[in-house]
């Protein structure tokens, strides 16, 4: 074993490598115990050979201790940009930057100057300057931290860990790699990629129902309300305050009537209370994590003291699961799973002690709250959404979750937990966003608009006209704070947050298709705008333009002068409305086909019969798009019930042809009204609405 010298202590090449896959090299520590870190939460399946690591293999990571700590070192040269880190605070690139892992309530992401948050990847993604990428996965839940600078510095207060090392000709076959090592995400219902109403709390039951008749009554294209702890009785988990929720399924089908989906909370702490049902099941089977002397732990929050199931526990999940049966059956559509970092009230660490007992099981071994701290979000959410499934097998689940953990994608979508009505922290949402996309985490977004402190018009207006192409797209505000649904700040105000809302949904074929792509390879939804050009290196640091797949290039108004790929990135407009100067300005790849749908109110009364389609050619007057569609919420897509069809483009002199081809799926639909916008470096030409596949146009 080679040794190489630190300042100050020894560093030892692996004791063992191997491939998994072509460029993906696997690395152990010597004195590695498995069973101190399998079966690992990250990969969907363990971590085979299938050979040895070619001697010309370039990154090594360099394993070491001290003071107790398990220390990984990566050394990768010089000129490197990094990304990724999960759930972070602050800048896109991540050049000399800490983050540590130890899921945190962090409110106004003030925790350690912003260097914890509520969800761990230990995981970096680096981009040479050549357009080469490279990533690392730390395989370790215990607590630990990393830095990004001439090296790559894992530390962790847990045992030594294994290192999983990417290295790919391109981000997006890092990514691809990450995310075959981790997961896809599973196709979300269509509904939730919708706009969505939140605050904390919409009660009673009426005051919900104004809110839903206030969306239908101003126009504002919407598809869910969302219900915050207040509906509950006492902060209970699964249960319904009598008086201001007296009757949850008429509520429900109040919604539904209206095409509205409803999303609940539910917490992870349970009550500590006689009587109370889902206390008593948890305290007789003996389910409660527990303290370093054995006993059940007690922590405070909502509800006062509270007993928090232990996730590590397989029966333990499937109890938790099947508390969703009656509870779904009131008609709920999908489930938020907030606090469950865990946060905990009225102590100096805002979370369990680190000694507190896990049990495990299924392979896992028993193990300290410092070992399962980071995957107790992860757990839970795992356990959610099976239960979820099982109560509604025929329908796609819906969970949010707050805190999270690399790999954790597969059991829940995310937002980037409580922000503040703060310009600075409007802008700083594009970058949080684009690293946990990067980090295989496609499915996410801000509280738009701010969580703490009261928004202003004009913020509110600046943070929906660029949230709205956003993966996930939500209006959310704390408890005490203004109002902050769109129609309570005036007309004009109203004005610019229905425009921007109509056009997400008029680019919901586009946006779909997306969501479509991150299921099949993992591919972020919203990309940084590096990925148009990974040669360009003026486009590394760009973090206020950003791009909604790879076709449209989203600049934000408030924007100042923003990075600019090469090529006739034209600009295209979705509606002929006057100029509101809020809404983002939104330009088209040279070389691309973009379909957009007439407007709808909701994603029931969406439907893709009429399509405009976006053509932006490039220099050899060709371009390519793809529209991908199914019936949005059931699971028939697996059976081949969609229709996948690519839109081309060519050019014969100045006569240009657009096809739209069935390349998938059993779906026979009637033939779309189409036609096409046909985007040039001086404005759109339309052609005519015509019936069929085809379209032919003159160029001008
Ligand atoms: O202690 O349920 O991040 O979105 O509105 C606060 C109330 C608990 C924190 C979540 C926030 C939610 C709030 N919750």
């Amino acid at each position: 074993m080679a040794l190489i010298l630190g300042s100050s202590m020894g560093y030892a090449l692996a004791d063992q490598s191997y491939m998994t896959d072509n460029g993906v090299a696997v690395f152990y520590p010597s004195g590695y115990d498995a069973a101190q870190h399998e079966p690992s939460p990250i990969f969907v399946n363990e971590l085979k050979s299938v050979g040895d690591v070619s001697t010309e293999w370039n990154l090594r990571p360099e394993f070491s201790t001290s003071d107790g700590k398990s220390i990984v070192r990566i050394p990768v040269g010089e000129g490197v940009d990094f990304y990724g880190n999960g759930e972070v605070a602050g800048p896109l690139r991540r050049n000399g930057k800490e983050v540590r892992f130890w899921n945190t309530d962090a409110p106004k992401y003030e925790a350690d100057e912003g260097r914890r948050l509520y969800q761990s990847h230990p995981w970096v993604m680096g981009v040479r300057p050549d357009g080469t990428a490279f990533g690392v996965i730390a395989d370790n839940t215990w607590k630990s931290s990393v830095t990004m600078d001439e090296d790559i510095v894992f530390e962790s207060e847990g045992p030594a860990f294994r290192v999983v090392v990417i290295e790919k000709e391109s981000p997006d076959e890092v990514l691809k790699a990450l995310t075959d090592l981790t997961g896809h995400i599973e196709m979300p219902p269509l509904w939730a990629l919708g706009y969505q109403q939140c605050r904390w709390s919409y009660f009673p039951d009426t005051r919900v129902k104004e809110i839903a008749d206030s969306l239908r009554i101003n126009k504002i294209p919407s598809d869910v309300i969302w219900m915050d702890i207040d509906y509950m009785d006492k902060f209970k988990i699964f249960t319904f305050d009598k008086e201001k929720f007296p009757d949850p399924k008429g509520l429900n089908d109040y919604l539904h009537d209206r095409n509205f989906k409803a999303v609940y909370m539910i917490d992870p702490g349970v009550k500590v209370e006689e009587g109370y049902r889902v206390d008593d099941q948890g305290t007789a089977a003996d389910y409660w994590v527990k303290d370093a002397s054995g006993k059940p732990y007690v922590g405070e929050v909502w509800p006062g003291p509270c007993h928090f199931p232990d996730f590590t526990r397989p029966e333990v999940r499937e109890w938790w699961g099947t508390l969703y049966k009656d509870y779904m059956a009131t008609g709920i559509d999908g489930v938020w799973n907030d606090m469950n970092e865990p946060a905990i009230f009225n102590v100096e660490t805002s979370t369990m002690p680190e000694d507190n007992r896990h049990l495990g099981g299924g392979g896992l071994a028993p193990g300290s709250h410092l070992r399962y701290h980071n995957v107790y979000g992860y757990n839970m959410v795992k356990a959610s959404r099976d239960g979820i499934l099982d109560a509604n097998p025929y329908k796609r689940p819906f969970v949010l979750t707050r805190s999270n953990f690399l790999g954790g994608h597969r059991y829940a979508a995310t937002w980037t937990g409580d922000n503040a009505s703060d310009p600075a922290l409007m802008k700083m949402s594009i970058p949080m966003t684009l690293n946990l996309g990067l980090s295989g985490q496609p499915f996410n977004g801000p509280d738009i608009g701010g969580f703490f402190d009261d928004c202003t018009p004009e913020l509110l207006a600046q943070w929906t006209s660029m949230g709205v192409y956003f993966p996930f797209v939500r209006n959310h505000s704390a408890a005490g704070t203004r109002s902050q649904e769109p129609w309570t700040f005036g007309a004009e105000t109203l004005d610019v947050c229905r425009t921007a809302i109509n056009r997400r949904y008029r680019l919901l074929p586009y946006i779909y298709t997306r969501f479509r792509e991150a299921y099949e390879d993992g591919m972020p939804v919203m990309r940084p705008l590096f990925f148009a050009d990974v040669k360009d290196p003026s486009l590394r640091r760009e973090q206020e333009a950003f791009l909604l797949g790879g076709d449209l290039m989203v600049v934000p108004r408030w924007a100042g002068n923003t990075a600019r790929p090469s090529g006739n990135w034209n600009k295209i407009v979705l509606e002929d409305t006057p100029d509101d100067g809020f809404q983002a300005n939104l330009y088209q790849r040279p070389g691309s086909i973009i379909p957009v749908a007439e407007l709808s109110q909701n994603t029931t009364e969406y439907n893709t019969d009429k399509l405009t389609l976006f053509v932006n050619l490039d220099p050899d007057g060709k371009a390519t798009g793809r529209i991908y569609e199914d019936a949005g919420e059931s699971f028939e897509f697996r059976d081949g019930e969609y229709a996948d069809y690519i839109a081309t483009a060519s050019t014969h002199g100045n006569e240009v042809t657009v096809k739209l081809t069935q390349n998938g799926g059993k779906w026979k639909k009637a033939p779309k009204s189409l036609r096409v916008g046909f985007v040039t470096t001086n404005g759109i030409e339309y052609t005519p609405w015509s019936i069929g596949d085809t379209v032919v146009f003159k160029k001008m």
